[in-house]
């Protein structure tokens, strides 16, 4: 018998915020009468007033050695971390900017930064918190930030746009923002309808829920990825899917900030777009993210099989094939032939493989990790199953969490 073909393109992560790795698995305890997304944002932001580029760097090359080892080829990064804390900006405005594109060169993964404009506290239009004023820009200095690192772009780095969420972004700046990028294939993301609070709030001061808004009041189109969507409705969900625009689903964050489940089939019906992101990084696994993605479906449905379409029965090769074209979209990167995972043929969840279930088995079929290779661009990025720089790259990672935490 012929060994099978053991390769697989490389997956993309379209949704990361890298600094929240450092805090993955220390925000598991019961602290409030009612712990909720919102009382871990003031968790997160606690440890965010903490990273200073040199952290962020150390964290986000320890995160993209992981992400690799992980098969992730490309990563999107939703950057919004960019002044001191306090709001002044660093003598290089870009310099948070900077320590990601460095960890991602320096790692060798494919970045797709995506530098995040935030400005009000609420749908309202409060000002900025005193934790989050490190996060804002006006929008002409956020041009400029786009653009000075727009300069900087390569085969292997894509500046993209994001708006941080319409409770952070006034209508008439995203208009702005957007008119100054005009009909460019630039990126664009946003966080959208992730928690209820969310929608509420559009309701009452906008009349309408914020992805039917954003459908109805910005030119979403294939360019567009609205992350999370988590609470969409039918009409919603076809507007998005008319549109070409990827919904970036993050099982495990979303399960973990206990979001809610996104109507996969339904969207699949509708011949909707989607990727998938490690968000929080509590978990660095495209393998758990698709599992995810299809046990929440079945948990819900009490059925089994969700994630297919019609032309692809299998659930492991249509969830990685969907997030893999959805993905490539969503980063504005050309899909590149060489970016591929090779499985290992020696591990045992994958004796007597064919073609046929490979996706299945990779997904599906245990714990220990499968991938033994991994190329980006050409290069070999994993080998053996690790990244040639971790032991170095975590010794760094080792010393300044250390720190991090010596702050608590
Ligand atoms: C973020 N993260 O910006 O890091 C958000 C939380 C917010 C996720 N939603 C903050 N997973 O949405 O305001
Ligand atoms: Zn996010």
């Amino acid at each position: 018998m012929h060994a099978p073909d053991l390769q697989l393109p490389g997956m993309p992560n379209i949704h990361s915020h890298a600094f929240q790795r450092a805090m993955a698995g220390l925000a598991e305890r019961h602290k409030n009468p009612t712990d909720s997304f919102w009382t871990w944002r003031e968790q997160m932001y606690r440890f965010a007033g903490r990273i200073t580029p040199e952290a962020q760097y150390d964290i986000a090359a320890q995160l993209y050695v992981e992400m690799l080892e992980a098969g992730y080829t490309c990563v999107c990064e939703f950057h919004y971390l960019h002044h001191q804390p306090g709001g002044q900006p660093y003598a290089d405005p870009a310099a948070m900017s900077h320590a990601l594109i460095r960890a991602a060169r320096d790692t060798g993964i494919r970045l797709t930064l995506l530098p995040v404009l935030y400005m009000t506290g609420g749908f309202d239009g409060r000002p900025l918190s005193e934790r989050q004023r490190r996060f804002g820009h006006e929008v002409e200095d956020y041009l400029d930030l786009v653009s000075l690192l727009q300069r900087e772009e390569d085969d292997r780095l894509k500046i993209g746009i994001a708006f941080h969420s319409l409770r952070a972004v006034p209508e008439l700046s995203m208009r702005e923002v957007l008119d100054e990028i005009g009909k460019d294939r630039t990126p664009i993301h946003i966080h959208i309808a992730e928690q209820l609070a969310e929608v509420d709030e559009c309701k009452a001061l906008r009349g309408c829920r914020p992805i039917e808004w954003l459908l109805a009041n910005m030119p979403v189109d294939d360019r567009w990825t609205l992350v999370h969507a988590t609470h969409i409705t039918p009409a919603e969900a076809n507007g998005v899917a008319e549109r070409k625009a990827i919904v970036a689903l993050c099982p495990t964050t979303e399960a973990n900030l206990g979001d809610g489940l996104f109507p996969l089939r339904e969207f699949f019906d509708l011949d909707g777009r989607i990727g998938i992101g490690s968000d929080s990084n509590v978990s660095v696994s495209a393998v758990e993210e698709l599992r995810w993605l299809e046990y929440g479906q079945r948990l819900i449905t009490h059925e089994r099989a969700i994630g297919i379409t019609i032309a692809e029965p299998s659930v492991g090769r249509c969830l990685f094939e969907q997030t893999v074209a959805g993905g490539l979209q969503s980063c504005g990167q050309p899909a590149q032939a060489e970016d591929r995972i090779v499985l290992d043929p020696d591990a045992p969840a994958l004796f007597g493989a064919t073609r046929d279930d490979l996706h299945d088995r990779f997904v599906f079929g245990g714990n220990r990790s499968l991938i033994r290779e991994v190329h980006v661009g050409g290069k070999v990025a994993v080998r053996d199953g690790r990244h040639p720089r971790r032991d170095e790259i975590a010794a760094a990672y080792r010393k300044t969490l250390t720190h991090l935490l010596a702050q608590a």
